[in-house]
């Protein structure tokens, strides 16, 4: 069974071009103008006047994560069906071993809590959280396991590496082709202003929050990780970039030569840190993320280098609690479990404030959720593009269908947005994976079909 795409705009990340999709099996056969087979073997689609993207890539998730004495309230199942509703037919989930555990357990582990599950396809990046010489012998078996990417944390005493480890890691890594993620926060310094702000009776006021954690602390770490790689002589990748200073931090590390990639997510480009100054808990609550949410400017220093291609990709950075679960923070702000859910609403939201208000064009659209992602993770150009043999992940944008965001209608479990009433320009009409319809005007239609993605070494 063949079918056809008919009448829509191709985006590409240069370009977009009116063209049909000729999808054959789960792969795109052919684009521009189709002739139409014979009518029992092709099913054709209008989508006059709509936006074929390349399926998104959600680069940064957590699912069925452990986090505070909880767990995430979304799992591969719930998290990857709201994925797909997002339009993102890849996500790339952090498998997390505890230290102490092998990488190889973490693999397994996430594998189990995965498979058979997805509604969308996956992959994984690894947490490198502890490092011995077992550890650096495991990399190359990750490699073998389709694993090119990893992640290192500055902050979070259960994840944090001292500095030597993170220099020998780095240059482990990059001897093996692999890239490497940072959560870039100064810990200790975190934890002395946690320990002021309680000592003045600030302990339950979720205000505290960003004050524990400011701007410059983030940039601190940006710093560091920036000289290490340097003298290590490795690229990095900066996920959850928030503020105009670390984007200093970044300029000034490319000025002397160095790979740096930037990822930035919807909550940093949208939302201001007014939203913890709300006196209604819950609603104070639901915004807590680490780093946290920062000022108007940064956002708008976040848009202009998104816009410059100086941040390469907007990932969502999906880890999801319920209010009920956010109450466990109520008399300490400290153990307000930290994460937003996202993956369901990053593409109509970067369309809405990004596309349609003139700060991003469609390519840079493209770039950031598709195509960059799918050159850095090593998906490309079987993802990330609408191309003659790439899988056939589309996105159908239908830029005229506005709506509006409601917590309750949405797939995660949740609950609620961070964008609870936000008024779309436009939305996602349909999502097509790996050539078989998967969302139809918001209705899930497909069914646990993701697969498991090898990856390849980075390519961007
Ligand atoms: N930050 C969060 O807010 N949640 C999960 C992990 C992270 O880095
Ligand atoms: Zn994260």
């Amino acid at each position: 069974m063949k079918t056809i795409l008919r009448g829509g705009f191709v985006v590409s990340g240069k370009s977009s071009r009116r063209a049909d999709v000729l999808i054959n099996g789960d792969k795109i056969e052919k684009l521009g103008h189709v002739i139409a087979g014979a009518p029992w073997d092709t099913q054709v689609v209008d989508v006059t006047d709509c936006y074929l993207f390349p399926g998104f890539i959600d680069a940064h998730t957590h699912f069925d994560l452990d986090v505070c004495n909880t767990t995430t309230a979304d799992d591969f199942s719930s998290g990857t069906r709201a994925a797909l509703r997002g339009g993102t037919t890849t996500v790339i989930d952090f498998a997390c071993p505890n230290k102490g555990e092998t990488l190889a357990h973490g693999l397994k582990l996430w594998h189990e809590k995965a498979d058979g599950k997805c509604w969308c396809d996956y992959g994984f990046h690894m947490t490198i959280d502890d490092w011995n010489e077992g550890i650096e012998r495991e990399l190359d078996d990750m490699f073998a396991a389709g694993i090119t990417s990893f992640k290192m944390y500055l902050t979070y005493p259960a994840m944090l590496l001292p500095d030597e480890d993170l220099y020998r890691a780095l240059k482990a890594l990059t001897k093996r082709g692999g890239v490497c993620g940072f959560h870039c926060e100064n810990a200790g310094v975190i934890d002395a202003r946690i320990a002021e702000l309680k000592a003045a009776g600030r302990g339950a006021d979720v205000s505290s929050h960003p004050q524990a954690r400011p701007d410059c602390l983030e940039a601190e770490a940006v710093n560091r990780i920036l000289h290490i790689a340097q003298a290590a002589d490795a690229p990095v990748i900066l996920v959850h970039t928030t503020n105009r200073q670390s984007l200093a931090e970044i300029a000034a590390a490319r000025s002397r030569g160095q790979t740096v990639y930037v990822e930035t997510c919807p909550q940093y480009l949208l939302l201001d840190d007014s939203v913890y100054y709300d006196p209604d808990f819950e609603r104070a609550a639901s915004f807590v993320c680490a780093p946290p949410i920062r000022t108007k400017d940064d956002a708008e220093a976040l848009w202009k280098a998104l816009r410059r291609g100086e941040v390469q990709t907007v990932s969502t950075d999906h880890c999801s609690f319920t209010h009920a679960q956010k109450e466990m923070g109520r008399e300490d702000f400290t153990k307000i479990p930290g994460g937003l859910p996202g993956v369901e609403t990053r593409g109509e939201l970067i369309y809405t404030a990004g596309v349609a208000q003139k700060r991003l064009g469609l390519a840079g659209m493209c770039r950031a959720l598709s195509e960059n992602p799918a050159k850095l993770y090593g998906l490309y150009p079987r993802k990330g593009v609408l191309a003659e043999g790439s899988d056939a992940d589309i996105v159908v944008y239908d830029p005229n269908a506005d709506h509006v965001l409601r917590g309750a209608e949405l797939a995660s479990k949740a609950g609620y947005t961070p964008f609870e009433g936000f008024k779309t320009s436009g939305s996602i009409r349909s999502v097509y994976l790996r050539g078989v319809l998967a969302v139809d005007r918001g209705e899930v239609v497909g069914g646990q079909n993701g697969q498991y993605l090898m990856r390849e070494k980075c390519m961007l």
